[in-house]
């Protein structure tokens, strides 16, 4: 019978860039005792400067086996980032690229005198072969997920096949409303071996098998997510060799254009966040205890969808997205930058192989997302193919699953990338990065009636939102816990009103490490969660969502962070799904308002010092102290210096003779694409310059992948997504510049 055991403990770990094709023989001085889950990133990772170690790193342990005669025994590694070498005695055993799924090693015969002398190298360094390489998070190297030891017979079920479980579910439910239950079990050195199941009162054998269920209890998403265990075992001659246990839902689902989402054969609105896998000072180091923190949240806030951003995550994970009933969106790191060589596509090809084998049984998961924000360095003939084989890959391993894709705001709404998939969703930050947030509305009503015929979700949305900043007029990038919630406000209100949408994802549930940041003053974060990094505060954003979603009733003062208020008076905006709330201030009642999810009391008069401020509906309430203060808290408003953003007025000293834009005959001008300018040398020289200012003011980098992206636009259209941040008089100025240069 088969035997797991967790291999985490009393490992050596040695940092640095020893030579990793050649295992260590044994430990000398400056290795390091750990216990796994381990990365060498849980502080370097988070804290800015873009410096942390990227590199060959080893891991080492001996063990002591005993093999008896018949059994096989494998190493499971459920994550090695991002590449891994294995040895075991000295001896290479296997290569595994791809930091995040299960891969496995039979060891036994590498097994010498009883022991095996265990050496991994991982390696989260810069490569071309392995994805992600360029994307806005930190890649965390290391054995993040532990080890295991399995030992099993010869007569196993299968444990080579891309990680998978070896025993494969696929629950069809029937128009009379019975299901079968398809199951199919792949069973290594099989000989005289016969695979039988059980599903509850329910039996079946042989290595493909059906199962009738007359009156099947439906896995029914965050309401009823009911989930059944199959037991298989490989049994001979009235003895069981192996055994393995497998669970599973039964449910049906589709997605329309015009309605979106249905589960069961009923409407049901995907609404939900993205989550990273990251927790402070442990990185992706995480536990169990961790991973159901983050489900308690995602829970709490009323979601009952989650994209599993950007790569694969944990099985615990969707274990846990399997028993809450969230519908989930998986997906590999093609991501943000493509990289064109056979072996970087065959990476993406194998990381896509083992997300769809080793999750193929989870009923949560209803699509499978090939790329992010993939063609930021532009639409080149080879991505497409690259796409497109990924997404004839899903199709051919699953027959049950749509196939998505999360494309970078500025896909043309006509591109052929929006044909590829079956479904698909954007990423959008009017209202953060560029435009605003009522941009959001307008783009989306376009896309859908250019597009009818097209399932569109918003796969990524949000903007920063920092705890210490605060403003009584909350503006697009000033960082503040405010402007956050008010953004968020707006975009619900948005989607509301266009239930078309399959799907939409906050970005982010959670704070995120992303060690090439400084955002706001905080290095090394990604800020737009709707929870801290921590996990330790919900944000104000938090309840406007719990307000929308979520059936448990609440009342959430906003604000209680702008606990210093140098105003005679004071707005006070409660967040409820109560339909009336009560406000109290220093024990005055104030006055009942009739709400929906938002209440406002305007204009409230503050004492001096400390004032008690209470929000009752029936038996429920929240309270939080104001200050009424003399000056304002210069703390809660962004330093400039802060802001990561350091020419910001680099404007101020530019030298323009008008005092509008022009366009003159025969020279460049605002309405010329980038890529024509770029044509000409003098215009490209002028671009290059003006990249590395905008990348200033803007605060956005421009990346040359970017640039290559950017070459459709117009100027125009860049000044429109720099929106408030690129000043008239920069205007004028870059104008003033193109018409200097003549069109040849
Ligand atoms: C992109 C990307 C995300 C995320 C986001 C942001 O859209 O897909 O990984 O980090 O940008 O916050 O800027």
């Amino acid at each position: 019978m088969r035997k797991t055991e967790s291999l985490n403990k009393d490992w050596y770990f040695l940092k640095g860039d020893t030579r990793r094709h050649k295992a260590p023989k044994r430990i000398k001085k400056g290795w390091e005792k750990v216990d796994l889950p381990h990365t060498w990133n849980a502080l370097d990772g988070q804290d800015g400067g873009f410096d942390y170690h990227r590199g060959p790193c080893w891991y080492y342990k001996e063990i002591k086996l005993s093999p008896v005669k018949g059994e096989e025994i494998y190493l499971e590694f459920p994550a090695a980032s991002l590449k891994a070498e294995v040895f075991v005695n000295g001896r290479h055993v296997c290569s595994h690229k791809g930091g995040f799924s299960t891969f496995r090693a039979n060891i036994t015969p590498y097994i010498r005198h009883g022991a095996a002398k265990i050496a991994v190298c991982a390696d989260n360094g810069e490569a071309k072969d392995v994805y992600p390489q360029t994307a806005d998070f930190t890649f965390f190297g290391g054995l993040y997920r532990g080890v295991n030891l399995i030992t099993v017979a010869r007569a196993h079920f299968d444990l080579d096949y891309f990680g998978g479980s070896g025993v494969s579910v696929t629950p069809v439910l029937n128009k009379d409303g019975s299901a079968d239950i398809e199951i199919e079990a792949f069973v290594s050195n099989q000989g005289s071996c016969s695979v039988e199941y059980k599903v509850g009162e329910y039996t079946a054998r042989g290595n493909s098998a059906v199962i009738h269920i007359d009156e099947p209890h439906l896995w029914n998403g965050r309401k009823d997510p009911y989930l059944y265990t199959l037991e298989a075992e490989l049994v001979t001659g009235g003895t069981i060799v192996d055994d393995i246990s497998v669970r599973f839902g039964i449910r049906s689902f589709k997605i329309d254009a015009q309605k979106g989402f249905y589960l069961n054969g009923r409407r049901y609105p995907l609404h939900g966040v993205s989550r990273h896998q990251d927790r402070e000072n442990m990185g992706w180091a995480i536990t169990e205890k961790e991973h159901r923190e983050d489900m308690e949240l995602i829970a709490d806030v009323g979601a009952n969808t989650i994209r599993l951003a950007h790569y694969q995550h944990s099985q615990c994970f969707y274990d846990l997205c399997d028993e809450y009933g969230m519908v989930v969106w998986a997906e590999i790191p093609f991501i943000s930058a493509f990289m064109n060589n056979p072996e970087a596509r065959e990476n993406t090809l194998s990381q896509m192989k083992e997300l769809v084998v080793q999750n193929y049984n989870h009923p949560s998961i209803v699509c499978w997302g090939i790329a992010n924000e993939i063609t930021i360095g532009g639409e080149d003939p080879d991505l497409i193919s690259n796409l497109k084989e990924l997404n004839d890959l899903c199709h051919e391993l699953d027959k049950t699953r749509l196939t998505t894709i999360a494309q970078l705001s500025m896909v043309d709404m006509e591109s052929e990338l929006n044909r590829i998939t079956d479904i698909l969703s954007y990423n959008h930050y009017f209202g953060w990065y560029m435009g605003s947030v009522e941009d959001n509305g307008p783009w989306i009503d376009e896309f859908h009636e250019k597009n009818p015929d097209l399932c569109l979700g918003i796969s990524e949305y949000g903007c920063e939102g920092i705890l210490k900043y605060h403003s009584n007029e909350p503006k697009m990038q000033d960082y503040s816990e405010d402007y956050q919630a008010l953004y968020h406000e707006k975009m619900l209100e948005t989607f509301a009103k266009r239930p078309f949408l399959w799907s939409t994802h906050v970005w982010n549930m959670f704070d995120f490490a992303s060690d090439m940041r400084d955002e706001g003053g905080v290095k090394g974060r990604n800020n737009k969660g709707l929870v801290t990094y921590d996990r330790k505060i919900k944000k104000d954003s938090f309840f406007i969502y719990k307000a929308y979603w979520s059936k448990e009733k609440f009342v959430h003062l906003c604000g209680r962070r702008y606990a210093n208020r140098a105003t005679e008076t004071t707005d006070i905006k409660i967040y409820t799904n109560c339909k009336t709330v009560s406000l109290f201030v220093n024990g005055e009642d104030m006055g009942t308002a009739q709400c929906d999810k938002i209440a406002v009391f305007e204009n409230v008069a503050l004492k001096e010092g400390e004032n008690v401020i209470r929000a009752e509906s029936g038996k429920l309430f929240d309270e939080m102290v104001i200050n009424k203060v003399s000056e304002p808290d210069e703390s809660y408003i962004l330093k400039q210096e802060d802001s990561g953003n350091s020419g910001s007025n680099w404007f101020e000293t530019l030298e323009i003779t008008g005092s509008e834009i022009l366009f003159p005959e025969g020279f460049f001008t605002v309405k010329d694409k980038i890529g024509e300018i770029m044509k000409n040398p003098e215009g490209l020289e002028f671009i290059n310059d003006m990249i590395e200012k905008i990348t200033e003011i803007a605060n956005i980098s421009v990346s040359k992948g970017m640039l290559n992206m950017a070459k459709g636009f117009t100027i125009e259209k860049l000044f429109d997504m720099a929106g408030s941040r690129m000043p008239e008089k920069a205007k004028i100025w870059v104008s003033e510049q193109l018409n200097k240069i003549e069109k040849k």
